[in-house]
């Protein structure tokens, strides 16, 4: 990797890994695609370049990727899982319209390109727990099938024309950067802000809604890994599953009890992220990844809880009480 285009890279995921890459390849290497109405701002917007590249636009992407002369292209545009409920047409014409257009253009100039798919890519009929790599994937959501559609893409690219697509299932991503908006794990997130904010948290998902989820650190880091990885250790591409941690929100919600021992949760159940939560896996096997590119999660529950509230209270400028338990 030596010129990088991330597309959609004012995200959840893009306004840190646009970041991390400046920081490991050069500022000047690394170009911020955004669209209207998702401008880059403050550090993001000033230490490197930034286009509009609009992934329903082919010429766009053509157009950076000449302009730079870029040869890896991280694709992260997406509607998250909920919000692609809503809108599913337009879930389709990013997740697969978008997706083909990129692949398109790095068919034409030779770049190598990383889409994220998702636990969301499994559905009710896969193994629930422990899911392994290579299973069942019909899932019942757009979003869902957008991802088993991009997956497949990407290895008919990789196949039928040698261009160089990796991928990893990203768990529900937690941060204290960007919010992530509109997706089902997305409480794993608001519910550090409720406890740093003082407020009461009123969970979507009901007890027992196990989901696979990952600190930003760590999911940063696959991203960067899976793209380094030699490619004669690849028997998969698109995708691995890649995971870390898997909890409920009463075992999140008594994690961060642990540190801040008056934090108060309500249960105010959101049907329909409850049916997505319902049809995803509780946990993933992510042996494959392991084996074939070194995969290796940094974070547990416990030492991201405490960096998050950390962090959070320095960005929300609010006083954390030290652990109890330490
Ligand atoms: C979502 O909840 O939609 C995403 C995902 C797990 O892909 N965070």
């Amino acid at each position: 990797m030596k010129n990088i285009l991330v597309i959609g890279a004012t995200g959840q995921i893009g306004s840190e890994l646009t970041m991390k890459l400046r920081g490991l390849y050069g500022p000047d290497n690394v170009v911020c695609g955004y669209i209207p109405g998702a401008e880059p701002k403050g550090v993001l917007l000033e230490s490197g370049p930034a286009e509009i590249v609009d992934i329903t636009n082919p010429q766009q992407i053509a157009d950076t990727v000449n302009k730079y002369g870029i040869d890896t292209i991280y694709n992260l545009a997406a509607l998250l899982s909920a919000v692609a409920e809503a809108r599913p047409q337009l879930a389709w014409k990013i997740g697969v319209g978008g997706l083909y257009n990129t692949l398109e253009v790095a068919r034409e100039k030779g770049c190598a390109v990383f889409t994220p798919s998702s636990i969301g890519s499994f559905g009710p009929s896969t193994p629930h727990v422990k899911t392994p790599q290579d299973t069942i994937q019909r899932p019942e959501t757009i979003y869902g099938v957008t991802k088993v559609t991009g997956e497949m893409l990407s290895d008919y690219y990789a196949r039928r024309f040698g261009v160089d697509t990796r991928s990893v299932r990203f768990p529900g991503l937690i941060s204290y950067t960007t919010l992530p908006g509109g997706g089902t794990t997305d409480y794993a997130v608001d519910i550090y802000y409720s406890a740093v904010k003082g407020e009461t948290f009123k969970c979507p998902l009901k007890p027992g809604t196990f989901m696979d989820m990952m600190y930003m650190p760590d999911a940063l880091r696959a991203a960067i890994e899976i793209m380094e990885a030699d490619p004669t250790k690849l028997h998969h591409r698109n995708s691995f599953n890649i995971a870390s941690m898997s909890f409920d929100p009463e075992i999140i919600y008594n994690k961060i009890r642990e540190y801040m021992p008056d934090f108060k949760m309500e249960y105010e159940l959101d049907p329909l992220r409850q049916a997505i939560a319902d049809s995803w896996p509780d946990s993933l096997d992510d042996t494959c990844a392991r084996q074939e590119w070194g995969w290796k999660p940094e974070f547990d529950l416990d030492s991201m809880t405490q960096d998050m509230l950390a962090n959070l209270k320095i960005k929300l400028n609010k006083e954390v009480s030290e652990p109890v338990h330490a």
